[in-house]
């Protein structure tokens, strides 16, 4: 069976996410990384570079939240879209997500709420970025229910977790309304609510 290695985070969700899409078996292992279980040598002979999330599969080991997703997806034929130009995007997209959506809106989650002297330019910074591509997402959407057509696939979970909790980190989706429906159209699928719920109530992923 494979194993999750992951914590209450925007990159464990997502393999979550693409775990319950497609009704895969597996086991999920925490790793603490608030108390520093990321650094401990166990699990730095999983993944030395010390980070969730690890999909453990006999004796393949991946890191990399959206490599993981394109390997499910391929193991399990599904969130890959069958026509080139819309595979070709979803590749795309990915790049994004882990380039620019992730490191932009991590930072505005640091200077937010983690840092200890704060820095309002940066925290604007990274704000202002962050809207912009809310902006380019919501006229992404504006002529198709899910970011490379008309079926959800790898791209949407992938940007999804962080849309999912934009006001937790002061951005809105006025003026974003295909995001804000796509937003809507995701949180209802069956496999995301239960890949919300899996780390109970006080995780910042349940609204
Ligand atoms: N690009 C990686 C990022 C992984 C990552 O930054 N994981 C965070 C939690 S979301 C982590 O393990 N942080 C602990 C640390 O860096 O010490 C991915 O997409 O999986």
């Amino acid at each position: 069976m494979m194993q999750l290695y992951g914590y209450d985070t925007i990159n464990t969700l997502k393999v979550l996410m693409l775990l319950m899409e497609t009704d895969s078996e597996f086991e999920y292992v925490p790793i603490n990384i608030r108390a520093g279980e990321q650094h401990k040598p166990e699990f730095l002979a999983i993944n030395p570079a010390g980070k969730v999330p690890v999909l453990k599969d006999g004796d393949a080991i991946q890191t990399e939240s959206n490599a993981i997703l394109l390997s499910i997806a391929r193991d399990q034929g599904w969130g890959l879209p069958e026509n080139s130009n819309e595979y070709k995007a979803m590749i795309s997209w990915l790049f994004y997500q882990a380039s620019t959506q992730g490191p932009h809106f991590g930072q505005i989650e640091y200077w937010s709420k983690h840092a200890k002297a704060p820095n309002p330019e940066a925290l604007a910074q990274h704000r202002s970025i962050a809207n912009r591509t809310i902006q380019h997402l919501d006229d992404q959407l504006k002529e198709k229910p899910f970011l490379c057509g008309q079926t959800c696939s790898i791209a949407d979970i992938s940007l999804f977790p962080w849309l999912h909790i934009h006001e937790h980190l002061g951005l809105t989706l006025r003026g974003a309304e295909n995001l804000d429906l796509w937003l809507e159209r995701i949180r209802k699928r069956p496999a995301a609510k239960k890949a919300l719920a899996f780390f109970g109530p006080n995780s910042m992923f349940e609204k």
